[in-house]
């Protein structure tokens, strides 16, 4: 159980005076914890996930993090999101990480040396990785403008959309492997729930041996408690699937023929659905043509549905493109297509009935934290990184998503759950799924980021680019 220590606003109505006293000073608190959390991990134009385990930029983390700093200092949301395209190849792809040049490139493994970007054309004169993440920029990018919509961030957005489209063409273009209309991601970092049992089918395929990892040596363990990790066996494979890509010249051509790992990630192809959607509304703002950008959201969620939704089991699943088979593990990943503003009803009505079951435990009063895989499943584990622990970020999706499709409750309860979780633990990198306790990195920053959202959001309405807008949606409808 959470120990909530006060009750969170909003989902409280009726509390006495002397409750909501006791509510908005812990609130207060909160914020200037997550502030302090942000500011402590600012780098001169990034912030760094955290500075023991991740000391360089992260892709999908910057988005978070450009959210939250939306709301105490919207100057960093924008020098956040600026700095990380910077880093953009000539193709359009975003890299997963930034290398910082003033950290030693032995601070992070696979440093930038394993990499080495600099000998592929069309790269930064910054060192990055050659993989990407989850295209959830756009859609922050929007949420940042709403949240401070002046001039200044009007200027960083109309500089930045370009870059935004560049990045969901290449998504859409060279990482079409199944041709379908869907993305592929080649590496299970790309997806960035890395050791999800998701990715234990596929995985499986890819020949590598544990011992094979004794020629490197993982920063991580340096820092993190071994059982809360990946096992080597994971990094052995992580490293061989990164060695064929970075082989073939980070080429994307023939993918089907020759690479090991291929797979169409829900939660991926979701936020590449929802960031046309954004940027059906980022181009209103900044005087371009949405309708392209609406036509593609469409087109995305239809092929999500088609390729990923499983009607046997009324979730969302990966495809593995290389044995067309979907993937058999339940994870969080099936809720995540919530994002998208046109999810058709049905879709919609199937992803709540299992986020209300057994396995994920959603409720308008979570009795525990929404964990990352089904908790019914033999192979869940409490500590495990992604194989059950609860993390914000993915949370927080799952929210928004119900916030868009009108399930304003069940938002509520994950809201408060959200916020009970950093009130008892701190801004942790994820949580017990089943107590609550902090795990990994004890001052994460989408922790922090997306706790200042959610503290915010109970007196403001979901961004406008929502239901209706684009897609086709559905309409809002409170419940
Ligand atoms: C590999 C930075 C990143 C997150 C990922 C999370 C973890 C890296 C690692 O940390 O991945 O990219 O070394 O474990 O899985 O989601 O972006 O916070």
């Amino acid at each position: 159980m959470v120990n909530r220590t006060v009750p969170s606003a909003g989902s409280e109505p009726a509390a006495s005076a002397g409750a909501v006293r006791t509510v908005t000073a812990e609130h207060a608190r909160l914020r200037e914890l997550a502030r302090r959390t942000l500011d402590g991990n600012w780098e001169h134009d990034h912030t760094v996930p955290s500075r023991t385990l991740y000391p360089h930029q992260w892709s999908w983390d910057s988005a978070f993090i450009a959210i939250g700093w939306a709301h105490v200092r919207p100057d960093r949301a924008w020098m956040e999101l600026t700095s990380l395209f910077r880093a953009q190849w000539r193709d359009g792809r975003v890299p997963h990480i930034v290398f910082n040049p003033s950290v030693s490139g032995g601070a992070y493994f696979p440093g930038p040396g394993f990499w080495s970007s600099e000998s592929i054309e069309g790269t930064p004169p910054v060192a990055t990785s050659g993989l990407v993440q989850p295209p959830v920029h756009a859609l922050a990018a929007w949420h940042a403008y709403r949240r401070a919509p002046t001039q200044e961030s009007r200027a960083a957005l109309r500089r930045l959309y370009p870059r935004l489209v560049a990045q969901q063409h290449y998504l859409t273009t060279c990482r079409d492997a199944g041709g379908a209309g869907l993305a592929s991601i080649v590496h299970p970092w790309e997806s960035g729930l890395d050791n999800s049992p998701a990715w234990d089918a596929p995985m499986s395929a890819v020949p590598a041996q544990a011992a094979a990892m004794r020629t490197y040596r993982r920063r991580d363990l340096v820092h993190a408690d071994p059982a809360h990790r990946p096992t080597d066996l994971d990094y052995a494979r992580y490293v061989s699937i990164v060695t064929a890509y970075r082989a073939g010249g980070y080429r994307d051509d023939s993918l089907i023929d020759r690479h090991p790992f291929l797979v169409e990630c829900p939660l991926f192809n979701a936020a590449m659905g929802a960031s046309e959607s954004a940027l059906a509304s980022i181009a209103e703002a900044v005087g371009g043509d949405p309708g392209p950008h609406r036509q593609r959201a469409v087109a995305i969620t239809e092929a999500v549905v088609t390729r990923l939704y499983d009607p046997d089991t009324g979730t969302f699943r990966p495809r593995d493109v290389r044995t067309g088979r979907l993937t058999p593990a339940r994870t969080v990943l099936g809720l995540t297509p919530l994002i998208l503003p046109g999810l058709p009803a049905r879709q919609v009505e199937s992803v709540l009935t299992e986020a209300r079951s057994a396995r994920f435990g959603l409720a308008d009063r979570m009795s525990r934290p929404l964990p990352s895989h089904d908790r019914t499943a033999p192979d869940f584990e409490s500590l495990r990184y992604w194989r059950g622990p609860s993390w914000m970020n993915v949370t927080w999706l799952v929210r928004h998503g119900l916030l868009l499709h009108g399930h304003d409750r069940l938002a509520a309860g994950l809201r408060t759950s959200m916020i009970d979780l950093v009130s008892a633990a701190g801004c942790h990198e994820y949580f017990h799924p089943d107590d609550g306790s902090g795990l990994g990195s004890p001052a994460f920053s989408w922790t922090a980021a997306l706790l200042l959202e959610v503290l915010a959001d109970w007196a403001t309405p979901p961004p406008a680019h929502m239901p209706g807008d684009a897609a086709g949606g559905v309409a809002r409808r409170g419940r």
